[in-house]
């Protein structure tokens, strides 16, 4: 089995785009708030600096955050005076840094509960469960890549939100992008508009640039332009990734997702998101019981450090919304494209939880 160190090697080898790795005894993630002009590596020599970069959004995304956590409680871990006792408290801290993303809080619990039950020591157990952990999620990344990508038309235009993708996710292609990617790969000619993701600009940022890097071809957007392409008939599919979803199939996403499926099941056209087992929230009924997190109002006041309006002038920054089942075409998922009634259909993953 590979250690932490071997598993970077050879995922390097594999040209993945890693949002975090280890390498040579230290924890190392890129700055995304620096792309998509700069590749700026930030050395995370501390808990604290781990726990600031997650919430400055240095490093952001479901997927990337839950491996934020699998490597902070091995960080922790690697303390001599380190037990099962302070590492919860690591775990709670961890967990506070971002509500609304479900991975974060369920890698964290997984590993501790593997810890508690492993006779290994607590560092040995750590590395190798987040070994585990990272592996996991590639695969599922590669499986609901392929099973997404049948959905896909050569021809089609896609429509993605905000970035979920490789350095969101474990480095192949996040969820929605692991679609994109692997239709791309299969020879089909596709299309991507990208929108650009009020107000961190996820989209412009770091959904094109990641394309770009890959050569698909894509388009960026401003948010409100999407259903009038829709209308115009550009676009034929949207994919999204998801930061939560519910035991009905309710999708918690980006803000601005609700919006793109409202427009989408006016104009008929297939809205789906991609997900995996350690997204669904099965103790959620439904999307509006989760927690919905509201950042910093005066990010909606700037674009990147530049005011665009009056310091007086009230705003509000909810970061996600919630899009009922019954406007999601399809969830895509490692195990197949689930369909409506999501309530018992979603039961398929919960082994998995
Ligand atoms: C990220 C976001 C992405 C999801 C889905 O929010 O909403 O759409 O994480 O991506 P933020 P994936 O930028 O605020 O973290 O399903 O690939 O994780």
């Amino acid at each position: 089995m590979d250690t932490l160190t071997t598993l970077t090697k050879r995922w390097r080898s594999e040209q993945l785009m890693l949002p975090i790795w280890w390498e040579e005894g230290n924890l190392y993630l890129l700055d995304q708030r620096a792309f998509p002009f700069k590749k700026e590596v930030i050395h995370v020599s501390s808990l604290g600096i781990l726990e600031s970069a997650i919430r400055t959004m240095q490093i952001r995304g479901s997927g990337a955050i839950g491996l934020c956590g699998a490597y902070g409680l091995y960080l922790a871990s690697r303390d001599e005076e380190c037990t099962l006792s302070s590492l919860s408290e690591v775990a709670q801290v961890l967990i506070s840094t971002r509500p609304t993303a479900i991975n974060l809080s369920k890698t964290i619990h997984e590993i501790l509960k593997f810890c508690e039950k492993s006779d290994l020591s607590l560092q040995e157990a750590i590395e190798q469960i987040v070994v585990i952990v990272l592996e996991r999620q590639l695969t599922f990344e590669r499986t609901l890549g392929a099973y997404g990508a049948s959905l896909i038309d050569d021809g089609d235009s896609v429509l993605t939100h905000c970035h979920s993708g490789a350095y969101a996710g474990s480095g192949y292609g996040g969820r929605a992008l692991s679609v994109i990617r692997a239709a791309w790969d299969m020879g089909k000619k596709i299309h991507v508009y990208v929108s650009e993701t009020r107000p961190y600009l996820q989209g412009a940022r770091i959904t094109a640039f990641e394309l770009g890097q890959l050569g698909i071809p894509c388009t960026l957007i401003t948010d409100s332009s999407a259903a009038f392409l829709m209308q115009q008939g550009k676009i034929q599919k949207i994919v999204v990734g998801s930061d939560r979803v519910a035991g009905n199939g309710d999708l918690v996403n980006k803000i601005g997702t609700y919006m793109h499926a409202l427009s989408a099941n006016y104009h008929g056209i297939p809205f789906y998101t991609a997900t995996s087992s350690h997204t669904i929230d099965f103790t959620l009924q439904d999307g509006l019981g989760c927690p919905i997190e509201y950042r910093d109002a005066n990010e909606v006041k700037q674009i990147r450090g530049v005011p665009i309006a009056l310091d007086e002038t009230k705003a509000i920054y909810p970061s996600f919304d919630i899009t009922p089942n019954v406007l999601i075409h399809g969830i895509i998922t490692e195990k197949g494209v689930i369909l409506a009634p999501y309530t018992k259909n979603l039961q398929v993953l919960k082994q998995e939880n």
